[in-house]
């Protein structure tokens, strides 16, 4: 049979990510039920432990975490949010944050994250989609955008501040119950949310503890955004289920993270590829070397810059592979070779296979990924194969000992420093500048960034001045997704059919 035919039918075999003595078929990564009943269970075995750390306000002990969460939860449910109501969370990493978002999930209400740095185009978007009864931001701006969208949204800071309440049955959620709606953008330019219920959440934060050994003895610095999957689903969820602590950081600052590892002697760090350029041009990357694990995702790591922090600090970062829709696919192992552009195997619990010829597209299935997206038939028709599988969009090649390597995507999406970039939507944006006739938006390669955003436009007459289609672009875009050059053509090129060929572009 040819190499080709073995790829696409072939599961990787995740056993290899389980420690040596436990067997695939011991494995039930439901049994606990939810994220909130095993962490619950956590809390009341170790309530001394501590959990939570940020600068300012010092380390939240396990049973503080607990009472706390209970107490806001008593409050959301006495405000009137009933399970099954969505609340939107927007705001800068806190504790308080954290709070508010387990809160919402012990009380079964379904959270939807969205980014704090989003414009008002972009969270009217969200919210006229989701229609949340309720908003938690820390900003008074973002909340009168999410007034002015869902007119009688209960608009609320972190804390919570509301009268106490009480409720009896927290934590009471089975698999099946939805937790997060989790927008994200997809060709048509407009996000859809995707639905993930209790056991998606729960299924994938077993996987990569069992995968990346995860005790309560680990702890995380968490630099990463609480508005995405990595930090959120990964970084957050994976703490509380080990039963370990968190050193939880505002923003991402290399000098933050090695200080926060030295002096909280943290074991684990996550990141996209943007954080570990930036760490590996700083004097003091060797401190990298004390964590006991360093992983990369959102965006392919360059095999250069894993072998510049494997010698500069003797750490071996392990690249693992997710999306919104399926939270964490692809890992490599903890034991074995963790080797440079792959991103390892199926995770447990997880399928992964190809579909067509090699390479092709990345399917996956398994407890971990998500039922749908939200008020979306025809998108979630359109996410799974005939059999179920979900499509990645993601180009890969699997190889015969279950290493997956990315090696495109179908579509056109930019990653910036692990944010997805759609350039459909950006091109839609600029498009409404009058001076504006065509443009086609690319990714340009940056080491830094992985992609920058680029725009080629052609001009309805004279070119407008390129800051002025920044400035444009910067009251309808968060900033991550605004061109960072914009160049001038007269005509874009173009094929018989009339779409645009893209690698006919000027470089
Ligand atoms: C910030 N800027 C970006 C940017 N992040 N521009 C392009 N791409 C980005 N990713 C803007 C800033 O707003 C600022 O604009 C300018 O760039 C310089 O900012 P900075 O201070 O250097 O950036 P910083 O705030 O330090 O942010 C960099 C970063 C951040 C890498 C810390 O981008 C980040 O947290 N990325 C993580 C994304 C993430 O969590 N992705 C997970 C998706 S889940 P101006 O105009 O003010 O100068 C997923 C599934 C999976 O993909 O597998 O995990
Ligand atoms: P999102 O839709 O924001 O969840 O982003 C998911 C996408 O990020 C995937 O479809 C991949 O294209 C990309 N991605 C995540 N992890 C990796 C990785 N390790 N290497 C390459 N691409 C990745």
């Amino acid at each position: 049979m040819p190499m080709s035919k073995v790829s696409r039918v072939m599961a990787t075999p995740w056993h290899r990510h389980l420690p040596s003595g436990i067997e695939p078929a011991a494995i039930d990564l439901l049994a606990e039920r939810s994220l909130p009943q095993a962490w619950a269970q956590r809390w009341a075995e170790a309530p001394d432990r501590d959990l939570l750390f940020m600068e300012q306000q010092g380390w939240l002990s396990a049973g503080a975490f607990d009472r706390a969460t209970r107490a806001v939860a008593g409050r959301l449910h006495a405000a009137g949010l009933r399970r099954r109501d969505r609340v939107i969370l927007s705001a800068a990493p806190s504790v308080a944050l954290v709070k508010a978002y387990v809160a919402a999930l012990r009380l079964g209400l379904v959270v939807v994250p969205l980014n704090p740095g989003y414009r008002e185009r972009e969270v009217t978007h969200v919210v006229r989609d989701a229609e949340p009864p309720a908003a938690i931001v820390d900003d008074a701006e973002r909340g009168a955008w999410i007034r002015r969208a869902a007119g009688n949204a209960l608009i609320l800071g972190p804390d919570v501040e509301l009268p106490d309440g009480n409720v009896a049955d927290l934590d009471d959620l089975d698999a099946g119950d939805p937790a997060l709606i989790c927008y994200t953008s997809g060709t048509t330019g407009s996000p859809k949310g995707a639905v993930l219920a209790h056991g998606n959440l729960l299924a994938s934060a077993q996987a990569i503890r069992l995968a990346w050994r995860w005790s309560d003895n680990d702890r995380l610095v968490l630099a990463l955004p609480l508005f995405h999957v990595h930090g959120l689903c990964v970084g957050l969820h994976g703490t509380l289920l080990a039963g370990g602590s968190a050193v939880l950081q505002p923003r991402f600052e290399p000098d933050a993270v090695l200080s926060a590892v030295r002096r909280q002697e943290a074991t684990l760090f996550f990141g996209v590829p943007t954080m570990y350029h930036r760490l590996a041009r700083s004097p003091r990357v060797t401190e990298l070397g004390r964590l006991r694990l360093c992983v990369s995702g959102s965006a392919p790591l360059a095999p250069a810059l894993w072998e510049r922090i494997r010698r500069e600090s003797g750490q071996h970062v392990v690249e693992r592979y997710g999306t919104t829709e399926t939270l964490m696919n692809t890992s490599n192992p903890y034991d074995g070779e963790r080797r440079p552009g792959s991103v390892g195997m199926a995770l447990p619990g997880v399928q992964v296979r190809l579909d067509g010829e090699v390479p092709g597209e990345i399917l996956v299935a398994g407890p971990n990924v998500f039922s749908g997206y939200w008020r979306n038939a025809q998108a979630t028709a359109d996410a799974f194969d005939s059999q179920g599988w979900f499509r990645t969009g993601d180009i890969g090649r699997l190889g015969a000992d279950g290493y997956l390597r990315i090696e495109g995507r179908v579509q056109e999406v930019i990653i910036s420093g692990g944010f997805n970039v759609y350039p459909r939507e950006v091109e839609e944006v600029l498009l409404t500048h009058p001076g504006v006739a065509e443009v086609c938006v690319v990714g340009t390669p940056s080491e830094e960034w992985g992609e920058t955003v680029t725009a080629f436009v052609v001009p309805v007459d004279q070119s407008p001045e390129p800051e002025a289609l920044l400035a444009f672009a910067a009251e309808r875009l968060a900033a991550y997704k605004r061109p960072r050059t914009v160049r001038f053509l007269n005509a874009l090129p173009r094929n018989a059919t009339g779409k645009v060929v893209r690698r006919e572009l000027p470089a």
